[in-house]
């Protein structure tokens, strides 16, 4: 370890010694929570089901066309191998029902099984790196009248739910493999541009098949689901079927870990209001981590007030054993790469100075009516070295400091991104 990196921990030892806080005890936390990486942003939810796999439809949008994106599941891993080596800590892996080795044959979403997912639980074992697992909802003939689940369409609905009943069943062979839940997800586009005259009867039609999806018992030390609430999407302006009253219910009555996204609230709801409440009335909760830009846009995470107010509400919950931080963001406009490990290097900053918080002071200032005490320490709080624990953090996990990440990250796109046409 540098003489300068020693030097600046030193000073963030002592300086945060003045508030009872240990910097080292913070870094020992930190390493305790894993992030689920989504393996999504590596191509810009292409998936491999067929050689020119494009996203289509579904609300969601992947805008650019930065060089370099990876091609096939080999590609993806490769750089997902360099992504986990600029990231401290030890974390998960959140992969798509469409990402399967399928070996250039035509897999339906209705055919898929675990043996199509075999190379990644190969390479789950060797790099100790846990699977979570989605159903893919989207970039479907099957899925273009906006549609799945909640399809009047009786065959579209018993495709879709045949396709998420294999996803719970590849997801349960993730966790018997990795001998830990593999959290399995459901989030699907369905909804309507305009306003809906039978909101109920899709909800209704939803909840069944939801039910039906669920109807086999799978062991929760292999399989724990969540089902993902929002607001709206592009092409579902007017009525989402999974809206957040929708899935908060069937999550509490059926035992479901609800999914709450950064993306998919009004523009100024902030979730971080709603973790305390979730908490309380949820045994688990899944978080997918983004930034929304003035709709669900799904920009890389960066430390922002949005962030910083979501992960001081996770540490302060002191829930974090209950609550499973799963990444979603996709830019396709710059370095995927960089894009990524920067969204989960800003995410555990932000846990990180959550843990540099002395909350004790905080709680006692508010109980006794001293806000202005309150706010005077949070923006104490603000300057202080967090930084230097940081990068202490990082030289110890050998991962690259905030001021490589660029080089190393250019590095590989030489070497390696720039030869893929
Ligand atoms: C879409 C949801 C969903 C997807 C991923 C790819 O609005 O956020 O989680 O982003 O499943
Ligand atoms: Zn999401």
């Amino acid at each position: 370890m540098s003489d300068n990196i020693q030097k600046a921990w030193e000073i963030a030892v002592e300086q945060y010694g003045d508030l009872g806080i240990d910097p080292a005890k913070a870094i020992e936390n930190l390493k305790k929570v894993p992030l689920s990486i989504h393996c999504w942003q590596g191509d810009d939810v292409g998936g491999f089901e067929t050689a020119d796999s494009v996203l289509s439809g579904g609300g969601i949008q992947v805008t650019g066309n930065y060089p370099g994106k990876a091609r096939n599941a080999e590609e993806l891993r490769a750089d997902l191998d360099k992504v986990y080596s600029m990231i401290p800590g030890s974390h998960r892996l959140n992969l798509h029902a469409i990402y399967g080795d399928f070996g250039g044959r035509k897999v339906d979403r209705d055919e898929i099984e675990a043996g199509h997912f075999k190379e990644w639980m190969r390479w789950s074992s060797n790099n100790k790196i846990p699977l979570d697992f989605n159903g893919s909802f989207f970039s479907h003939p099957k899925a273009d009248d906006g549609f799945t689940l909640s399809s009047k369409d009786k065959g579209i609905r018993d495709f879709w739910i045949e396709h998420a009943r294999r996803v719970r069943l590849i997801a349960a062979e993730f966790g018997k493999n990795q001998g830990s839940p593999c959290i399995e997800n459901v989030w699907i586009p369905d909804g309507m541009k305009d306003i809906p005259v039978d909101r109920m009867g899709y909800r209704k039609v939803l909840k069944d098949a939801l039910d039906e999806v669920f109807s086999e018992e799978l062991p929760a030390e292999f399989v724990k689901d969540a089902v993902e609430t929002k607001l709206f999407g592009i092409g579902s302006e007017a009525f989402v079927v999974g809206s957040h009253e929708f899935y908060m219910g069937y999550a509490q009555s059926r035992g479901k870990l609800p999914c709450l996204d950064l993306g998919h609230f009004h523009p100024t709801e902030l979730i971080a209001d709603k973790i305390s409440s979730t908490l309380l009335f949820n045994e688990e909760l899944l978080l997918h981590v983004s930034r929304p830009m003035r709709w669900d846009s799904d920009h890389v995470v960066v430390l922002n007030d949005d962030i910083r107010f979501l992960t001081e509400e996770l540490v302060r919950s002191g829930a974090l054993d209950r609550i499973h931080i799963g990444l979603d963001f996709f830019d396709a406009t710059l370095n995927r790469i960089g894009a990524w490990s920067t969204g989960a290097r800003s995410t555990l900053k932000g846990l990180l100075f959550a843990m540099l918080e002395p909350t004790d002071i905080l709680k006692a200032f508010e109980e006794e009516g001293d806000y202005y005490g309150r706010i005077a320490l949070l923006e104490r709080l603000k300057t202080m070295p967090v930084g230097a624990v940081w990068d202490y953090y990082c030289a110890q996990q050998g991962v690259p400091f905030e001021a490589d990440i660029f080089s190393e990250v250019k590095i590989y796109e030489k070497e390696i991104l720039g030869k893929r046409s």
